[in-house]
């Protein structure tokens, strides 16, 4: 099928507007586990923030033992929009704030204990930093997550059945006085040393029976029918099995978790290296979130200002999480002040200016014709063009019998790009195992991008930058017809 420049340009504009209803020939069926309401809208944000903040940062600590002061706690020019605002020009969509972390000192005046907020000096006791954050967050378009530490390392009753109680009412808490959350983050470090009401001994749990995670995950459910569940094993998005921020290649949103001793998985008990790439017709739809810190620890320490990662070591981390089908779960830590130190505010404008600067150019747009070797049912609905619209509700598919295919973009001159992009309509599950990208080159053509994987988005760097002025995508693997929402072409300079 082919579309000459104009006809493309007329048929993407008429197209553009076309529901799924306008479509004359059947979607194709969908194909494995597929992504939640929850699921999708997280998989669009791609680029969100951690927020390391407690009295770690006034301890130059990075796992408090659960026996500090809360007067320890005491910002002294805490800005919850300026912190916002600094996230946002980095192209950020959400923040996650540490509300409790291992030593059990909560930013929000909780009931459930006395090591919290209210016993400092911050804003005379009468503060509430998670309440701060997520107002901040709402003014200035950004979502709002939590991160409560299922250890505790200052509860007398932790590794006791009552601590559950505790915990599940601090989410509660959390989860029904701070509007709405889009994730909740429970981390798979669980139990060991600790004060634990001044016993000051270690206490090991039973990962897999201790903490019940199905009523938590269930309560969590009921009260925030919008939020993702983090952790290990999910149950909605899973932990990528590395802090460094980096997602395996390939990574497939679809993921059956296994413990570390190969029988049933939890929190803190799941073989790690599994979940950096998933698996491939896993049983649950359940991507990667790959958690990495702007600096060496994740809480803010003044020895380590010389150390925090630049722009372009973010860009590449954003490649390798976000690039990957997971997404980016930067942690950037607030200082003694309350404030994203500058060396961080640097790297995050600039890392932000990075990622408009080279994604805001689709090169691809550029097609003089685009022909692709079948059009499902022959249907416009399903064309190639369909690629470019911008949109994730549009795709172009095949039909129900093909599943190799090929695309030729033709350009009236040549093009110069280094970066190659797809995303897959996940709403029909992930369907592409295989996909190489040519260019025209010398009269041959020439492979420059190869890659299994796809998923919500994928990203694939260049070893060079090639002009020229035709490019072909082949899908060369693919269990079922594919169904792919967008390509595109983009230079880093
Ligand atoms: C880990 C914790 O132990 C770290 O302190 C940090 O919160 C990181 C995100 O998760 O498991």
């Amino acid at each position: 099928m082919i579309l000459s420049r104009r006809s493309f340009v007329a048929a993407a504009t008429t197209l553009r507007t076309l529901s799924a209803s306008a479509r004359n020939v059947a979607a194709p069926q969908p194909y494995g586990p597929l992504p939640s309401a929850p699921q999708l809208h997280w998989s669009e944000m791609e680029i969100y923030n951690f927020l390391h903040f407690t009295i770690n940062t006034f301890t130059d600590k990075e796992w408090g033992y659960g026996d500090e002061s809360p007067a320890l706690f005491k910002p002294t020019a805490f800005d919850a929009d300026a912190i916002v605002s600094t996230l946002k020009e980095s192209g950020s969509k959400g923040v996650i704030l540490t509300c409790k972390h291992h030593d059990g000192f909560c930013l929000w005046p909780t009931k459930t204990t006395e090591r919290s907020v209210k016993n400092s000096p911050f804003r005379n006791g009468r503060g509430d930093v998670v309440k701060e954050v997520s107002e901040a967050a709402q003014r200035q378009g950004l979502k709002f997550g939590v991160y409560v530490s299922p250890w505790d390392r200052s509860q007398a009753s932790y590794g006791h059945p009552e601590y559950i109680q505790i915990y599940r009412q601090q989410i509660r808490e959390l989860l029904t006085g701070y509007g709405p959350v889009f994730e909740i983050w429970h981390d798979g470090a669980n139990g060991g040393d600790g004060f634990y009401g001044g016993a000051r001994e270690r206490r090991i749990i039973d990962k897999l029976h201790y903490y019940d995670w199905d009523n938590t995950w269930k309560m969590e459910r009921d009260l925030q029918p919008g939020a993702v569940r983090f952790s290990d094993v999910g149950p909605d998005i899973r932990w990528v099995g590395n802090e460094k921020g980096i997602a395996g290649d390939p990574c497939w949103a679809t993921y059956t978790p296994v413990g570390a001793d190969g029988g049933p998985a939890s929190p803190g008990n799941v073989k790690e290296s599994e979940a950096t790439s998933g698996t491939r017709n896993g049983k649950f739809w359940m991507p990667a979130e790959c958690d990495v810190s702007i600096r060496p620890g994740w809480f803010w320490h003044e020895a380590e200002n010389a150390r925090v990662k630049t722009s372009r070591e973010l860009l590449t981390l954003f490649y390798d999480s976000t690039g990957r089908g997971a997404s980016f779960l930067l942690n950037v830590p607030p200082d003694r002040r309350g404030l994203i130190d500058e060396p961080d505010s640097e790297s995050l404008r600039g890392f932000g200016k990075l990622v408009r600067e080279i994604f805001s150019r689709n090169l691809a747009k550029q097609a003089g014709s685009i022909v692709a070797s079948n059009i499902r049912g022959n249907d416009m609905a399903y064309g190639p063009h369909m690629l470019l619209d911008d949109s994730l509700d549009t795709y172009w598919s095949t039909d129900d019998r093909v599943t190799t295919a090929v695309i030729v973009f033709d350009f009236p001159s040549s093009v110069t790009f280094n970066l190659v992009r797809m995303r897959e309509n996940i709403r029909l599950g992930q369907r592409i195992g295989g996909f190489a990208v040519d260019t025209w080159i010398d009269s041959a053509w020439r492979q420059v991008a190869v890659g299994t994987s796809v998923g919500s988005c994928r990203i694939v760097r260049l070893s060079n930058t090639v002009r020229t002025a035709r490019v072909r995508l082949r899908i060369t693997e693919c269990p079922v017809c594919p169904a792919v929402s967008e390509f595109g072409l983009f230079l880093e300079s």
